[in-house]
């Protein structure tokens, strides 16, 4: 899978460098670019934003640099076609493991950055002649850029990835893939501080045991997240 990610602070990615990402990108799985939008400048400054038209707070990202990067990147040699362009926005569909699931079927996802108050709405209306555009959100809260989110997403996508994560059960039994909260989990030793591992997780009974952690799933889901129960269960 290719990804390129368009920031002011490509900095902030070198983290993907690191852990099972970095591994997937050393053996040629995951191919990540990150570039940054002041390349795409000329002027002496490196401008990247300006006032917004209609007055308001804050400055937004100027439409020029974005528009030269991404045709860039849509027309690089080795590129696809048709990328799907995903901005990171507070103002976008909520990202979901199902949307995780969907995005790893794509085989180039270009993420944009925004930074201060957005991105000229221009923008994304000219990345749709070339490809699939997303606005996507993290979630109900505000983060001062999109960077933080785009990692979020990539290291979600990434480890859907077959190779990337080393054990392919691993991805089964987990928080959301079965749309519920993931069951507790114990290791040695059976007995720390005076507290001990629950006894039936001990017991050899294997049925047993996946009966009782599907009723904690339920429990834990029921506790912390009732909107992800159907409503005959809550
Ligand atoms: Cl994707 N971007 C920003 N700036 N803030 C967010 C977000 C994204 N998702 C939640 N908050």
């Amino acid at each position: 899978m290719r990804v390129d990610v368009v920031t002011i602070f490509p900095s902030f990615f070198d983290v993907l460098g690191v852990s099972l990402l970095g591994k997937a990108r050393e053996r040629g799985i995951l191919d990540v670019r990150v570039h940054d939008l002041r390349a795409w400048t000329h002027d002496r400054h490196r401008t990247v934003d300006d006032t917004p038209y209609g007055g308001g707070a804050g400055m937004v990202m100027k439409p020029e640099p974005w528009g030269e990067a991404l045709d860039a990147i849509a027309t690089d040699a080795g590129a696809d076609a048709a990328p799907t362009f995903i901005f990171p926005s507070p103002a976008g569909e909520v990202f979901t493991q199902s949307l995780a699931r969907e995005l790893v079927q794509e085989p180039h996802l270009v993420f944009g950055c925004g930074r201060y108050e957005g991105i000229d709405e221009r923008v994304f209306e000219e990345a749709a002649v070339r490809g699939r555009v997303r606005l996507i959100s993290l979630g109900d809260y505000v983060l001062n850029g999109g960077e933080v989110a785009a990692m979020a997403m990539i290291e979600a996508i990434g480890r859907l990835i077959p190779g990337v994560v080393g054990n392919p059960d691993s991805l089964v039994e987990e928080s959301h893939e079965e749309g519920l909260l993931e069951y507790p989990s114990y290791t040695k030793p059976a007995h720390w501080r005076g507290r001990s591992v629950p006894e039936i997780l001990l017991s050899g009974n294997h049925g047993a045991i996946a009966a009782w952690r599907h009723q904690q799933q339920v429990e834990r889901t029921r506790a912390r997240r009732p909107d992800l129960l159907p409503d005959e269960t809550v």
